[in-house]
């Protein structure tokens, strides 16, 4: 088969689709485990903002295959950078850009999570692994170290001695461990990882848009503000909710014994 006869998705690494509310992104750079090229991390960029401002998307949901999540930056890429290169490199921009999407992300992850494969998993709001998902910091063993999050996002979800064990030593976590340990919501058979995380996404989506966004942001500043500043700061989005038609729809639905019918207003 020749590259002009290969069916569109073979070709493209990063493939989009959309199923009800929910706007799906799946990695497919099989031959490279899906690693985070800058062109794959720019259409994830892409395709998350086109999900952003699409009021028919509720939810946002990024997988790769049965194999690998992603596992980690392009090497290749990364080799002969220089610092120069580094610092001024889009792919800092891209990462905050991911982290301003303001919908509910759930990341279906199976096989391989390393370096900011692990790291892009963690920037999701939700992961749901397979049973064989491995996840790990491994940059240590190429002479560098966690640059998307690793050091920070990693230790806020497993604490400082599970975190220290992985980015010191490469120490990579299993399914069962990284559940144990708070990184993954959810572990699930290999067969049925995806659509587990499909499910996910589609309750979120079910959901007043407004409420999810405002819950998602609500335990996303936990992680960074004291108790009581964070307390203050949910109050202020708990009050902004009763300016929405669908609070008042949610509650008139519950009163009325039916589905509630959200319209993200
Ligand atoms: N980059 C490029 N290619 C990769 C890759 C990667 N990260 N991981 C795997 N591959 C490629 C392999 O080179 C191989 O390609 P061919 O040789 O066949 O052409 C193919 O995928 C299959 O891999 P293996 O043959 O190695 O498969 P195995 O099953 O034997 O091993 C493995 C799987 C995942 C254990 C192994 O491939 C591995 O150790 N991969 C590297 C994992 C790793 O070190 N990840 C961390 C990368 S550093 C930044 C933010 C973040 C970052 C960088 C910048 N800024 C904000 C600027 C993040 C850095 C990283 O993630």
């Amino acid at each position: 088969m020749t590259a002009q006869t290969q069916p569109r998705e073979l070709l493209e690494e990063v493939v989009t689709s959309v199923d009800g509310g929910v706007g799906i992104v799946r990695l497919n750079r099989l031959k490279a485990l899906n690693a985070l090229s800058y062109g794959v991390m720019q259409k994830i960029v892409e395709a998350f903002e086109v999900y952003e401002r699409d009021p028919s998307i509720r939810c946002i949901l990024i997988t790769g295959n049965e194999r690998a999540f992603a596992a980690g930056a392009d090497i290749k890429e990364l080799e002969n950078a220089t610092v120069v290169e580094m610092a001024s490199s889009l792919q800092m921009e891209r990462w905050d850009r991911i982290r301003r999407i303001s919908k509910p992300i759930v990341a279906a992850v199976s096989g391989f999570a390393l370096g900011g494969g692990c790291e892009l998993a963690m920037c999701c709001d939700m992961i749901v692994a397979s049973e064989t998902a491995v996840f790990g910091q491994p940059e240590v063993e190429i002479g560098v170290m966690p640059g998307a999050g690793g050091t920070q996002r990693l230790t806020r979800a497993v604490g400082k001695a599970v975190a220290m064990d992985m980015v010191l030593t490469g120490r990579r976590l299993d399914a069962k461990e990284a559940l144990a340990h708070g990184l993954v919501s959810r572990v699930v058979p290999l067969e049925s990882f995806y659509d587990e995380a499909l499910k996910a996404a589609h309750a979120i989506a079910s959901k007043a848009p407004m409420a999810a966004r405002m819950a998602k942001e609500g335990v996303a500043r936990a992680l960074d503000m004291s108790l009581e500043a964070g307390l203050a700061y949910e109050r202020r989005l708990f009050y902004l909710l009763f300016g929405t038609e669908d609070q008042k729809e949610g509650m008139a639905a519950f009163r009325e014994k039916r589905a509630p019918q959200y319209k993200g207003k």
